[in-house]
C-alpha cells in the first residue's frame, strides 16, 4: 500500500470507532500531535502537584491532610501513566522532561497561580479538577488506545478530587464571615484561569480541526468549557458563592450560562512564561529532578546487575 491508501484505511478505522494502537500505522502528524498533547498533559499533572504540596504540612486537620496527600500522590500517578502512554509513541521520558525544562514543552497555564490560603485547596479541587474531568471524560473516547485507557482510571480519581475540593468550599461557606470571605476570594482568583484551561476559543485554536478529524479530541474547547460553566455555576450558587462575572446570564433558549469575555492576554502571558509562578514552578522541578538523579542511577545499576546475574 502507498501512503495515500494507508491514510484512507487509517481514517476509515477512526471513523468506525476503532482504537489505534502503538504498532499500527499512523500519519506522522497524528503521532506528533498525540505526543505533544500527552506529554504536555503528563507535565501538567506533575507540575500540578506543586501548588497543592504547598499545603501538605499546613492542612487544618489530620483528615484534611490525609486526603490532600492522597490526592497529590494520585496526580503523580497520573503523570506516570501519561508518560508511559506518550512513550508508546517513540520518545522516552527523559527526553520529554528535558523538553519541559528547556521550555520547549508546555504544561497547563493553571498551575502558574499561587495557593495562598486553604480555600485555594478547595478551589483547585473543585474548579481545576472539575475542569480536568470535563476535558478528560472526553479524552477517554480518544482514538489512541493507550491515551484513552489511561484516562479511564484518571477520571475516576479526579472525581474524588473534585468532591474533596467542593467539600472544602462548602465547609468554609458554612463557617464564619472570615471563612466565607476566604472561599469567595479563592473563587474570584480561580474562576477565570479555570475557564482558560480549556484552551483558546475554537476559532483561534490551531489544532482543534485536525485533532477532531482524527478523534484525538472528540469535542471542541468551547463546547467543553460551556459544559463546565453550566455545571459549576449551579454548584457555586448551591453553597452561596458568587461567580465573579457581572455579565453572567442564563439563556433559556440554549439552556446555557453565558459568560463575559475571557482575558486572553492574561492567558497567553501565562502560557509564554510570565505568570505569577512560572519561574518558581520550573526552578522547583529542575532542583528536585536533579536531586533525584541518584535514584535513577541506582535503578539503572540495579536493572543492569539483574540482567548480568540472569545472564550468568
Ligand atoms: N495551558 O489549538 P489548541 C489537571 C496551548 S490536568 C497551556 O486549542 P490543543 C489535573 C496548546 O498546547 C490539566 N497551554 O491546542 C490536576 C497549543 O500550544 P502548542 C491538564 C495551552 O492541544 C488537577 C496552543 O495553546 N490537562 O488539571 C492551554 O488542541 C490538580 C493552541 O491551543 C490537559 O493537559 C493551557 N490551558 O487543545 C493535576 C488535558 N490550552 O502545543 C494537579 C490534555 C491550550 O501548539 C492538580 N490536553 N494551550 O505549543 C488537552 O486536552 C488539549 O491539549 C487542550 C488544548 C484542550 C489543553
Amino acid at each position: 500500500m502507498n501512503e495515500d491508501q494507508r491514510l484512507i484505511q487509517f481514517e476509515a478505522r477512526i471513523n468506525a470507532g476503532e482504537k489505534i494502537e502503538p504498532k499500527d500505522w499512523m500519519p506522522e502528524a497524528y503521532r506528533k500531535t498525540l505526543l505533544r498533547q500527552i506529554s504536555q498533559h503528563a507535565h501538567s499533572e506533575v507540575i500540578g502537584m506543586q501548588p497543592e504540596a504547598n499545603w501538605a504540612l499546613r492542612a487544618p486537620t489530620l483528615r484534611a491532610k490525609k486526603i490532600l496527600l492522597a490526592k497529590i500522590q494520585d496526580e503523580g500517578g497520573h503523570g506516570l501513566y501519561l508518560y508511559s502512554a506518550a512513550e508508546t509513541l517513540g520518545v522516552d521520558r527523559a527526553e520529554m522532561i528535558e523538553q519541559l525544562q528547556q521550555g520547549k514543552a508546555k504544561y497547563s497555564s493553571i498551575f502558574n497561580y499561587p495557593t495562598l490560603n486553604w480555600a485555594d485547596m478547595g478551589a483547585i479541587g473543585w474548579l481545576v479538577d472539575g475542569a480536568a474531568i470535563v476535558n478528560q471524560t472526553m479524552l477517554a473516547k480518544c482514538s489512541y488506545g493507550p491515551y484513552a485507557r489511561a484516562m479511564l482510571r484518571i477520571c475516576k480519581e479526579e472525581g474524588f478530587h473534585q468532591r474533596q475540593g467542593y467539600e472544602i468550599m462548602a465547609k468554609m461557606m458554612a463557617g464564619n464571615d472570615a471563612q466565607k470571605a476566604m472561599a469567595q476570594d479563592a473563587m474570584n482568583c480561580w474562576w477565570w484561569p479555570s475557564l482558560m484551561m480549556f484552551g483558546p476559543h475554537d476559532a483561534d485554536s490551531p489544532h482543534t480541526k485536525e485533532s477532531m478529524q482524527w478523534k484525538i479530541k472528540v469535542e471542541s474547547n468551547d463546547k467543553l468549557r460551556q459544559r463546565f460553566i453550566n455545571r459549576t455555576v449551579e454548584q457555586a450558587y448551591h453553597i452561596g458563592l458568587t461567580v465573579p462575572d457581572p455579565k453572567l446570564k442564563y439563556n433559556k433558549e440554549t439552556m446555557n450560562w453565558e459568560i463575559g469575555p475571557i482575558n486572553w492576554d492574561e492567558f497567553w502571558n501565562v502560557v509564554k512564561g510570565n505568570g505569577p509562578c512560572n519561574h518558581k514552578r520550573m526552578a522547583h522541578h529542575i532542583k528536585y529532578h536533579n536531586k533525584g538523579q541518584w535514584v535513577r542511577d541506582a535503578a539503572i545499576a540495579f536493572a543492569q546487575n539483574e540482567t548480568f546475574v540472569t545472564a550468568l
